[in-house]
């Protein structure tokens, strides 16, 4: 178990480096080139975190909270704001509760996102996760726009070696929903989790879909666990957070999914989506095979940002 935890960790550290060497480069460069601490100190501080998508708010909530534990502890000396820094990004990430309640109980997780994000490939990986942890899993190709989309869900559901509801091309997700329902409920299915389309031809289209799945969803299945999670893409940094407010106005969000932070500096967007929307970032996608989702933890998030080097891992 604790060499599965080592395991794990290595691999976050590795999928972040980018965003460490970006933030990491930055911060010990003010750390070591100031000696007294100014405001041009807590300036640098504030563009370096800025740069790496933490967000102008949380960067301005951090800032705050290290100015006010420097008063209070009375510090003098640039290098001993390193810990202090780091607990203040700690602090902001803290969300309270971060629950996976639903691998639990009989439930319905609906993957939502716009174009691209890598909904389907976190589709395939969580149903990956749950199945390796002995759940009953099925999988339903709500995302009927293409027949690719049928088809890149087949094989990740093959790959998972779960169950797969679909239809053909251009049929009705509602409809599609409505089936995987009734199979989760005649073969006692764990979890079913439902990809969409994120190829709508507007917003208004992609949000009225969302509401006619959650109808069927609410009828059909109406003592089942809700999950909504909303995949962005790490990569696009602030516009991730744009988007996650676009789908908060239309859906009650229970959790993220950020994707794609092993190709990205701007890794930073986690803790300002945490800090800014107040809304549990729950899976990271740190790479394209089936087992580079990760459960987030913000602490061993944090941790992965900051160690410098992999002998601190080994601890
Ligand atoms: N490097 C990396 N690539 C990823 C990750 N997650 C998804 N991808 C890649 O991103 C691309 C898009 O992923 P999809 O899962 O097809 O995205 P989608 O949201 O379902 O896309 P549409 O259905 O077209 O809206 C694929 O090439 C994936 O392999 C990740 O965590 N890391
Ligand atoms: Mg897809």
């Amino acid at each position: 178990m604790a060499s599965e935890k080592k395991g794990l960790f290595r691999k976050l550290f590795a999928g972040l480096e980018k965003t460490r060497n970006s933030i990491m480069s930055g911060i010990d460069s003010i750390f070591s080139g100031f000696s007294a601490i100014d405001d041009d100190f807590y300036e640098e501080i504030e563009e370096t975190l800025i740069m790496a998508d933490l967000g102008l708010n949380t960067t301005m909530k951090i800032v705050e909270e290290l100015r006010a534990q420097v008063k209070e502890q009375k510090i003098r000396d640039p290098l001993a704001c390193r810990e202090l820094l780091i607990n203040s990004i700690r602090q902001q990430m803290d969300v309270g509760e971060n629950a996976y309640e639903f691998e639990n109980r009989k439930s319905v997780v609906l993957v939502i996102g716009v174009n691209g994000v890598g909904k389907t490939t976190s589709v395939g990986k969580m149903a990956g996760i749950l199945k390796s942890q002995g759940k009953r899993v099925i999988v339903a190709a709500a995302d009927t726009f293409r027949a690719a989309a049928i088809e890149q869900l087949t094989e990740w559901a093959n790959r998972a070696g779960v169950e797969i509801i679909a239809q053909s091309e251009g049929s009705d997700p509602a409809a599609v929903v409505f089936d995987a329902i009734s199979a989760a409920k005649a073969r006692h299915a764990d979890v079913l989790i439902c990809d969409t389309a994120g190829r709508l031809h507007n917003k208004k289209n992609l949000m009225e879909e969302l509401k006619k799945i959650n109808r069927i969803i609410d009828k059909e299945y109406p003592d089942c666990y809700r999950e909504t999670l909303v995949v962005l893409d790490g990569t696009t940094g602030q516009n991730a957070l744009a988007q996650a407010r676009q789908f908060m106005e239309v859906a009650d969000i229970t959790g993220i999914i950020l994707t794609k932070l092993d190709g990205t500096a701007k890794g930073g967007i986690a803790v300002a989506i945490q800090s800014e929307l107040g809304i549990p970032v729950k899976y990271i996608g740190i790479g394209e095979q089936i087992d580079d989702l990760q459960k987030f933890d913000a602490d061993e998030f944090v941790n992965a940002l900051f160690q410098k080097n992999t002998e601190d891992q080994e601890q």
